[in-house]
């Protein structure tokens, strides 16, 4: 209810061209002076900031990141981008409630989340998701005609919506480290998990999770020295609910690219430009073992192609590639 107020009272001072006394805000919102008081001090935690000035009242002068439901909402509608999106402060996987809608026959959906209490990255690693400062989202795809054996590549269309998402909001250059991270300078700034459901008749849903470090100033000790935020390269603050819409606005572009042919014949240009491994030296590590390699690009599949040292080329579709000069492999 709090949040609700607080939404209401920024929407005002958004709105306005000069300044809104308190005597003003309080009786547009029906609640007293100093609830009107009370919720300017809770937006100024949130990053806002005002100009108050004694008998005019309060001026915006600075946005910040309040981060709700109809934040997002807003700035979805702005986008155009046609999602029904639900917020929870605090979430145990985005994934996993994204599912729980799928299971209930809903379509277009978008869950994102303040806090995750059991974060997943792949094969049961887990993602750190502290409360306040980062995105978590996870989009639910229910697209009839794609087959069971291209869904692995909404991963790469989720990470060119989130790569180019943050460069259109923060003119930073991310780039993608093949399949599912981004990363900028060489440290990881988000991470990709996209999950399906299937039964005899084919691919039921799909669940695009993306964890992105936004606002953050410090990481827990065992990823500190390999994970980065938009906040440690860029030093301003993102309002989280225009990226979250922004990139979910992407995604459905990107979306609608890929299933006109089911493959990447269309996005690989644009998907190579963001490509981190691209000429670079990379460790793969695959069922039958390690071995170095060049990385030259991708295929129509979205399959990463490298080149061996003794010449022969090979496309790797699954497993681990470390990147030479990204994460501390030198
Ligand atoms: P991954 O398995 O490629 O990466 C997980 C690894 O990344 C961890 O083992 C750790 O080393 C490192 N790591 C963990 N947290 C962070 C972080 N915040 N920043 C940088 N590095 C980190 C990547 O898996 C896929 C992650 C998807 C996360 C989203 S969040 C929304 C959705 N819900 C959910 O539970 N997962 C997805």
């Amino acid at each position: 209810c709090r949040r609700k107020m607080k939404e209401k009272v920024l929407e005002l001072l958004e709105n306005a061209t000069g300044y809104l006394s308190g005597q003003y805000i309080s009786e547009m919102l029906n609640v007293s002076r100093t609830a009107v008081w009370k919720n300017i001090v809770a937006l100024r935690e949130d990053g806002y900031e005002f100009d108050a000035v004694n008998k005019r009242g309060y001026r915006l002068t600075k946005r910040g990141d309040l981060f709700s439901e109809k934040r997002i909402a807003h700035w979805l509608e702005v986008y155009g981008a046609n999602y029904r999106v639900h917020f929870k402060e605090t979430v145990n996987s985005t994934n996993a409630w994204a599912k729980a809608f799928a299971e209930n026959g809903d379509e277009n959906i978008l869950c994102v989340a303040d806090e995750q209490s059991g974060g997943r990255g792949r094969r049961g690693r887990t993602w750190a998701s502290k409360k306040g400062q980062d995105i978590f989202m996870s989009l639910l795809i229910k697209e009839k005609a794609l087959k069971t054996e291209n869904a692995s590549m909404l991963t790469l269309v989720a990470a060119l919506a989130v790569a180019t998402g943050i460069k259109e909001l923060t003119g930073l250059e991310p780039f993608i480290k093949w399949p599912n991270d981004i990363v900028i300078q060489g440290k990881k700034l988000c991470g990709i998990l996209t999950e399906m459901s299937t039964d005899v008749d084919g691919l039921r849903y799909c669940v695009c999770g993306i964890g992105i470090n936004v606002n953050g100033k410090e990481f827990p000790e065992e990823i500190k020295d390999k994970a980065t935020s938009l906040y440690l390269e860029s030093t301003q603050q993102i309002e989280r609910a225009q990226l979250t819409a922004l990139i979910a606005k992407k995604f459905l572009k990107y979306m609608a690219i890929f299933m006109e042919t089911q493959d990447f014949s269309k996005l690989k240009k644009e998907y190579e430009d963001l490509l981190v491994n691209r000429g670079k030296k990379v460790k793969v590590l695959d069922s039958k073992g390690e071995y170095i390699a060049t990385a030259k690009g991708i295929d129509e599949r979205g399959e990463l192609l490298v080149c061996t040292e003794d010449g022969k080329m090979k496309t790797i579709f699954s497993g681990e590639v470390s990147v030479r000069g990204v994460y501390g492999y030198c």
